[in-house]
């Protein structure tokens, strides 16, 4: 048989990080910033940008706030909503679509943090809602902030859709989702080719101050980038993250926003921890060599093995 010639198929993705958001900046401040970097991107020839998780408001779970009326001045109730449309109008006039996390109340008053994928129409083709939140439910004032998505959020209750979207077939995780191998799973059986993604990390552990475990800062984003690597790799996609960083609100984020190539190379990342725009040409036909040979699911998964990982959720060890 001649050997197959694979036709690329060129995303340009632009990977927008954000610098800090105060918690005193407006919706519009934002969407101004927003803005800048989309207008950048289209400079670039970027048909696609990611913007980060909870791109609106500043990471507001860092604080217990026992007033739901103060909580809810951070979520929005419809998307698109008057706030964003100039993001919006922007991004269809230059066609190009994006990623842009936010924090949603449902019209049932459920809360959840999510992610909406627009097209180069300035339509919006998908929601995710995310899965893995991480932190804790109720106030522990000992530690140096707070991490309450446990008590903010639901888990996302849609799954890990994927979309035939921007010439290819398209996933959106968010944030912790990035460290659990069955997030990339799940959509790589899907045959994801691009899963976008949004975080904001702490330069510091929390938890791990109050109980003197170390965790150097390195180890923050040596781990970012780590799982992020792994997942692409392991399923043959592309992977592309935007973080908001920097020192917001007096609490570290960390940045190393970046895009990762189903080889598992970063072949994009940012250098500061501010408003910043890297770009690449994401060629999805790059995936087709991964998922025909390592991970060609179909020819060498064994699932009848695999029970356990979709039955069982903590560990249970052996008998001693
Ligand atoms: N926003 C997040 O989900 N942040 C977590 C932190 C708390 C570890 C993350 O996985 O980066």
């Amino acid at each position: 048989m001649p050997p197959k010639t694979l036709v690329p198929r060129i995303v340009t993705v632009g990977c927008a990080q954000m610098g800090p958001i105060a918690r005193a900046e407006t919706r519009a401040q934002c969407v101004e910033r927003l803005i800048a970097l989309l207008r950048e991107a289209a400079k670039k020839n970027c048909t696609l940008v990611v913007f980060p998780e909870l791109a609106l408001t500043t990471f507001f779970p860092r604080w217990f706030m026992p007033d739901w009326r103060e909580v809810d001045q951070f979520f929005e109730t419809e998307m698109p909503n008057a706030a964003v449309a100039p993001l919006f109008a922007e991004a269809k006039r230059l066609k190009i679509g994006f990623y842009l996390g936010y924090a949603e109340k449902t019209p049932e008053g459920r809360r959840f943090n999510a992610a909406i994928l627009v097209d180069r129409a300035g339509e919006i083709v998908g929601k995710y809602r995310k899965i893995h939140l991480p932190g804790h439910a109720e106030n522990e004032p000992e530690r140096p902030f707070q991490h309450l998505e446990k008590r903010y959020f639901e888990p996302g209750d849609i799954g890990f859709p994927v979309w035939r979207t921007m010439g290819g077939i398209v996933g959106m995780a968010i944030c912790n989702d990035r460290r659990w191998p069955e997030t990339y799973r799940v959509m790589g059986l899907k045959g994801m080719e691009l899963m976008l993604l949004g975080y904001n990390t702490p330069a510091i552990n929390g938890w791990a101050m109050v109980h003197s475990a170390p965790e150097p800062e390195h180890l923050r984003q040596f781990h970012n980038h780590l799982v992020m690597q792994a997942g692409a790799y392991q399923n043959s996609t592309w992977v592309v993250a935007a973080a908001k960083a920097g020192i917001e609100e007096g609490c570290s984020l960390i940045g190393g926003s970046c895009i990762v190539a189903p080889t598992g190379e970063i072949v994009a990342l940012t250098r500061s921890v501010a408003d910043e725009l890297v770009v690449a040409d994401c060629d999805l036909s790059l995936c087709t060599y991964g998922k025909e040979t390592t991970f060609a699911f179909a020819k060498h998964r064994r699932i009848e093995h695999y029970g356990l990982i979709a039955s069982q959720t903590g560990v249970i060890e052996p008998p001693q």
